[in-house]
């Protein structure tokens, strides 16, 4: 579900065993949980590469499912839900692909299918599903419905290539669908929005947010994470930013703050990083140096972030935080947005 989450101001509703109210840069504003990784291929019930970049859901039943991006050993990706009463362990994993490819009916997704990530839609009564098609073209964004993690309804490519990194918001804004993504273009790779009426037809394409340059940390490209939380003060992003070294990328992971009525407003940006790869699992795996969250679920608390994320694309591990703190953070180390966007 996606609920509404109050800011509560009082220090007593920081929960047991995470940072409290401490607006400063090297605040730890994420922990990981002790028995990091939580999903590794070992733990799947057949043959694979690797598991990672998953998307998350709270079912109505109380379980969390993990949509995880599953790579073969073709080198080529499903998607294969995971189910957990805690979200941390007693995984249930499904004994074969969930959602697999289908290039014979979408030749979108002839190298696969990727990076899942869910939005309950209250209106439609059904999860909406943005993943990353694989294609001759490059990457797409492809969407579909789903009721059940079951059976889908595919609506096909939604974005043509290059794109990837998207995500519905869970409602209309001023009657149309919005949906957030990173389109690479000859302006470079930053976050977009779109709108749409249907879900099929998408308009009004505007740049949200822009990869920085030079030496910062989110230099040469950005993407959403996990689906926008939609929080008292604004739309909470916690993005990727890509720095460019000789030794390959770094992914790590800054956070943002859009208008609820205008998404494609920035109220605020994070200066500095507040996750990035740092344990062994993180920083060694088919890709060296990778976080990379495609999900979030929200404790009965309304406060306790449970993000869930590709480590090294290789496994899947899990951080907690709390909201509360994070929009503190934010609203005490934010930088004015003409200082990173030259043009704005
Ligand atoms: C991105 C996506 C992710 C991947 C990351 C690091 O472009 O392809 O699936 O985790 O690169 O390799």
């Amino acid at each position: 579900m996606n609920p509404i989450i109050p800011i509560v101001e009082s220090p007593a509703h920081t929960p047991p065993g995470h940072p409290k109210l401490r607006p400063c840069a090297d605040v730890q504003l994420f922990t990981r949980n002790p028995g990091n990784p939580l999903l590794t291929r070992e733990n799947w019930p057949y043959p694979i590469n690797s598991v990672l970049n998953a998307g998350a859901v709270l079912l109505a039943d109380g379980d969390t499912l993990l949509l995880c991006r599953v790579e073969e050993r073709t080198g080529l990706s499903h998607l294969c839900a995971a189910r957990s009463a805690n979200g941390v362990d007693g995984w249930r994993i499904d004994p074969q692909p969930t959602l697999p490819a289908n290039p014979r009916e979408y030749p979108e997704e002839i190298w696969g299918i990727e990076d899942p990530r869910i939005t309950y839609v209250p209106e439609l009564e059904q999860y909406a599903v943005a993943y990353t098609s694989f294609a001759r073209g490059g990457p797409g964004v492809s969407l579909a419905l789903t009721k059940d993690f079951i059976s889908f309804e595919r609506l096909g490519v939604i974005m043509q290539p290059e794109d990837k990194d998207a995500a519905l918001l869970p409602r209309r804004i001023d009657g149309r669908w919005a949906l957030i993504h990173r389109p690479v273009t000859a302006l470079g790779a930053h976050m977009w929005i779109s709108y749409s009426p249907d879900l099929r037809h998408w308009g009004s394409h505007k740049i949200i947010l822009e990869a920085r340059r030079g030496g910062w940390w989110d230099a040469n490209k950005i993407g959403l994470c996990s689906p926008p939380i939609e929080t008292d003060k604004g739309w909470l992003v916690i993005y990727h930013g890509v720095r460019q070294t000789v030794s390959g990328g770094i992914y790590r992971l800054g956070l943002a703050l859009f208008d609820l009525e205008r998404p494609d407003v920035c109220l605020q940006r994070g200066n500095s990083w507040v996750f990035g790869p740092e344990t062994p699992y993180e920083r060694c795996g088919d890709v060296n140096d990778v976080v990379f969250p495609c999900g979030q679920t929200i404790g009965a608390d309304g406060d306790t972030i449970y993000m869930y994320y590709g480590a090294a694309d290789s496994s899947i591990a899990l951080a907690t935080g709390s909201v509360r703190a994070i929009l503190a953070w934010l609203d005490a180390n934010h930088v004015r947005l003409k200082d990173v966007h030259p043009s704005a």
